[in-house]
């Protein structure tokens, strides 16, 4: 019972997220059928991966995103004690992604591997996809904000 009512809240966020993320983005950049891609994303853009930045805001804005593009998480490896390190991990639900719970998270990148180029993900499956930061237990996912939805699109223009 529970599960079936938390089954039907994911698939209203989700419908309700998509739907934000077109009318963002049908304001702010081409309509999603004349963009070539696949694309090539900095999550983030110029602010990179990083603490007390909203990615949920950032996703909205910056979407919709579609299945075969790449998302790049740019960080700095922890060189020094300055250096607040970061990682990119895949929450396996929406529960866990509200709460930050990192229980049976994937770790993607670890905290050196956001140097450089930085760390890519390609969006290979149509499916929901829950990123976070899984430094300090979820508290940077949480209290930091380093955490956000994308459910990749299907391009059936090209
Ligand atoms: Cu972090």
């Amino acid at each position: 019972m529970g599960g079936f009512t938390f089954a039907k809240i994911s698939l209203i966020l989700i419908v309700a997220a998509s739907t934000l993320a077109v009318c963002t983005a049908n304001k702010e950049s081409p309509p999603p059928k004349y963009r070539q891609g696949p694309n090539k994303i900095i999550v983030g853009g110029s602010e990179g991966w990083r603490f007390n930045f909203s990615y949920t805001g950032w996703a909205l804005k910056n979407g919709p995103f579609y299945v075969n593009d790449t998302l790049v998480f740019k960080y700095d490896p922890p060189t020094d004690n300055t250096t607040i390190p970061h990682s990119v991990y895949l929450l396996p639900n929406l529960r866990s992604f509200l709460t930050c719970n990192l229980t049976g998270a994937q770790m993607l990148a670890n905290v050196t591997q956001g140097g450089g180029e930085g760390f890519e993900f390609v969006l290979k499956r149509w499916k929901p996809h829950y990123f976070a930061c899984g430094q300090h237990d979820g508290i940077h996912c949480s209290v930091g904000q380093m955490k956000f939805f994308v459910m990749p699109m299907l391009r059936w223009f090209r």
